[in-house]
């Protein structure tokens, strides 16, 4: 079932709270009794776009990506800040690759839609007849307005809220997408160097087949944030996210309510604000989520506690134990909404995941492409 899916039918029955659960935010800890392991033989390719450079001629293909050299880290939590999800930490070979050095951007991604004519998720009116066929029978339909085009938009809350409760900030909002990010009477205007917002996973797949890139898997992207650094909590180092000047666009300040803008940008900044990490990545923590090509797997690291994963794409099968009924990908590296009190998005080994038909003012990515 879909987000969009559980989102009409938390309408049809009332049930409000139960929608925000499915929403790109920071999960409590899950009953660890109820979790059932996937199988190694479950680990296959289910989704993925290869597209091999081959020539040097080819690479000039590559402008604005870096090489990442190949190598083995080790994947997972470094400090106690560290989910469940997150453990064991394990070693890992990756091959090296190219990676886009920024997130992509309104203009790159304008290319594709004015080359294409592709229409985004956040874009498309909710298909009644698609979506009654996973609803319980004899649902009846909703008015037409809470099938309008959609997505998700933070909204300060007026003073402290408990920090599970998300229905407090996030706010599906008709005609939020992005060319229209904070609604129908925003725009992209002037902002072609912003990151690309309001993108589904399947959105950023369609993107990745048009430019002959494909989305990193999980794995690629740890190793990549970490910027050649072992055991840092962050892409930068040890050195606390609210340390003198500031690494990353987070939320300062107290979320969700007060933002004290120490990092001058209050929500989305426009990439290559903040220094690099060690492999010339910019934003790679914080700014937009990042979609990586994996399923979600609450146990998939479990599988490797006693060997080396050799360029792992993650599980075939989803799992996250707190809504077992939603198939999840994940995502990496926090947003503008992530500070350390809350959810800490920005460590290098914290895991997000969200359905892939989910869009949000928060959510983009970056590409990569197979190295020689
Ligand atoms: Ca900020
Ligand atoms: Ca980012």
């Amino acid at each position: 079932m879909s987000l969009k899916k559980v989102f009409f039918l938390s309408v049809s029955i009332f049930l409000y709270g139960f929608l925000f659960n499915s929403i790109i935010t920071c999960s409590p800890k899950p009953n660890n009794s109820k979790i059932k392991t996937a199988t190694k033989s479950q680990i296959k390719e289910k989704t993925r776009v290869i597209t091999k450079i081959n020539s040097i001629e080819d690479s000039i293909l590559v402008n604005g990506m870096v090489l990442i050299p190949s190598g083995t880290f080790e994947m997972g939590a470094d400090n106690s800040k560290g989910y469940e999800d997150e453990y064991p930490k394990h070693k890992v070979k990756i091959n090296s690759f190219w990676m886009d050095i920024t997130e992509v951007t309104n203009a790159q991604f304008k290319k594709f839609v004015d080359e294409t004519g592709y229409i985004t998720t956040a874009e498309k009116k909710i298909d009644w007849d698609e979506m009654k066929k996973d609803l319980p029978p004899n649902t009846p339909k909703p008015n037409d307005s809470l099938l309008a085009p959609s997505s998700l938009l933070f909204n300060y809350t007026s003073s402290p809220v408990p920090l599970n409760d998300y229905s407090q900030w996030w706010k599906f909002s008709k005609g939020a997408n992005w060319k229209t990010p904070w609604g129908p009477d925003s725009s992209i205007e002037g902002k072609d160097n912003f990151p690309v917002v309001h993108i589904s996973w399947n959105d950023a797949q369609e993107y990745c087949k048009w430019a002959g890139k494909r989305l990193p898997t999980e794995a690629e992207w740890e190793y990549a944030s970490r910027g050649g650094l072992q055991h840092s909590v962050y892409s930068w180092g040890n050195q606390l996210i609210t340390s003198s000047s500031s690494k990353a666009n987070t939320w300062d300040g107290e979320f969700p309510f007060k933002n004290s803008v120490k990092d001058k940008f209050e929500f989305l900044a426009p990439v290559k604000n903040f220094n690099p990490n060690g492999y010339g990545l910019y934003d790679i923590s914080g700014n937009v989520w990042e979609w990586c090509s994996d399923w979600y797997n609450y146990n998939y690291y479990k599988l490797f506690e006693n060997q080396i994963a050799d360029n792992p794409i993650g599980p075939s099968v989803s799992y996250d134990p707190n809504e077992p009924y939603l198939e999840k990908k994940v995502m990496r590296g926090g947003s503008f909404l992530c500070n350390d009190s809350y959810c800490s998005g920005f460590r290098n080994s914290m895991r997000m995941k969200t359905t892939p038909d989910t869009s949000s003012i928060h959510a983009g990515f970056r590409t990569v492409v197979d190295a020689l």
